[in-house]
């Protein structure tokens, strides 16, 4: 990044500084990962530069010819890998998918059924301050108090009452299958169009270690760079029927030009998607995740459903003495970053948190396995249960900082940031 550096040194010392943080700390946020060298300069390349308001071979602009390729191999790529009909590559972010869904499909005033955010749901599920909660009317799910499944049951009795037009089966924390089957019997029973938010397991969907949604689900939205470990994005999968309707609501109906460096790297992140290894990974981040949970338990944290079936686990902290947003602050200070996530019948404020969710789609990213996780979770036990003293917590951030040594991720990249 030189000429970066020459041009402004200020934004080249931080992400030096930030890229340091990713290589030296433990990255559990459950929603985060580490895109491949090829991905990034996809993204960091002068396609940047080209103008491409509308969809290949449709373009409000001149010299299009590379990037209509490009988008078509982007879209191409995305309905083979997910076995969909219909592509549209073009959100900006994974709101920005749900909302051209919700365009596609509801009336503004009109009704939906989504996951309720203290349960796992997502921000656009019906947030009172998100687009999601101010133009629509949303009847939130939630998950069983006895297992912390979704409740299926009242999912089917929610939809007989509000008859709504779109019901979502979705998640931003939730460490369970998701079972699309019943999702569909219900929709189809009151007539509603179902939409599966996949972002968080796209991956492990793509690795065929989770069902997909793609026979049942009228729509299917997800994040690139999640479990699917891509660059930051949104994409929008459907059946052929609403092809045009979703085209027309992204553009012109929600955003003008396409980013088409992103849509270059989404292309590329379809291909690394596609191969043996990335299937590989997703057992790992699985298995990681498994190991993870059962260690947690064993060190005597209680864990939201019992376990995990995914690449998360939430980590119930009511009896630990500290909430979720302490001990965010306190593991970030012995180099493990999580995020304070509410646990189902939370009583504490999503700012606060009674729970911690983690995920193991970056460190699996970064070659870690069974040993680590069991060394992870026990540095997350002793140091939420030794928070006021400094010298554990500095061992551990010693002890963290060793392990990812051990495990380098971009230290021997060209760009020497
Ligand atoms: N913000 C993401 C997450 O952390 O789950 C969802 O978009």
């Amino acid at each position: 990044m030189s000429s970066l550096l020459e041009t402004d040194a200020e934004v080249f010392e931080i992400i030096r500084r930030e890229k340091t943080r990713q290589e030296y700390r433990l990255e559990l946020i459950a929603s985060e990962n580490f895109a491949s060298a090829a991905v990034m300069e996809a993204q960091g390349s002068i396609l940047t530069n080209k103008y491409a308001e509308g969809y290949p071979g449709r373009r409000y602009y001149g010299g299009c010819a590379n990037v209509d390729v490009i988008e078509e191999l982007a879209r191409n790529r995305t309905k083979e890998l997910f076995k969909v009909d219909h592509a549209n590559v073009q959100p900006h972010s994974g709101t920005q998918a749900n909302m051209a869904v919700y365009f596609s499909v509801l009336a503004p005033g009109a009704t939906y059924m989504g996951m309720d955010l203290a349960h796992g749901g997502h921000l656009s599920m019906g947030h009172p301050k998100n687009f999601s909660g101010k133009i629509y009317k949303v009847v939130p799910y939630s998950v069983r108090k006895e297992d912390h499944r979704i409740d299926y049951d009242m999912v089917r009795d929610l939809a007989i009452k509000h008859r709504p037009g779109m019901i979502i089966a979705g998640a931003s924390a939730y460490p369970r299958i998701i079972d699309y089957s019943i999702f569909a019997s219900i929709a189809q029973e009151v007539d509603a169009v179902l939409m599966a938010d996949i972002a968080h397991i796209a991956g492990l969907i793509v690795a065929g270690l989770h069902p997909s949604p793609a026979p049942c689900a009228d729509f299917i939205t997800t994040t690139t760079h999640k479990t699917l470990r891509g660059p930051r994005g949104g994409i929008v999968m459907c059946k052929q029927r609403w092809a045009s309707v979703l085209d027309s609501c992204i553009f012109p109906g929600m955003q003008g030009g396409p980013l088409m460096h992103v849509i270059a790297a989404k292309a590329v992140a379809m291909k690394e998607a596609s191969t043996p290894e990335f299937k590989d990974y997703q057992k790992r981040v699985v298995r990681n995740a498994g190991t993870l949970a059962e260690e947690l338990m064993s060190h005597g944290f209680r864990i939201v459903s019992g376990g995990t079936d995914n690449h998360l686990v939430l980590v119930d902290l009511t009896d630990k003495g500290v909430n979720g947003a302490q001990a965010q602050e306190i593991l970030e200070s012995a180099g493990i970053t999580v995020n304070k996530n509410t646990i189902p019948f939370d009583p504490l404020p999503p700012g606060k948190a009674s729970g911690i969710r983690i995920g193991t789609p970056a460190i699996t990213t970064r070659n870690m396995g069974t040993e680590e996780m069991r060394l992870i979770a026990s540095w997350i036990s002793e140091a939420l249960a030794n928070n006021s003293n400094e010298s554990v917590i500095a061992r551990i951030g010693n002890n963290v900082r060793e392990m990812c040594e051990s495990f380098p991720l971009y230290l021997n990249d060209r760009d020497g940031a």
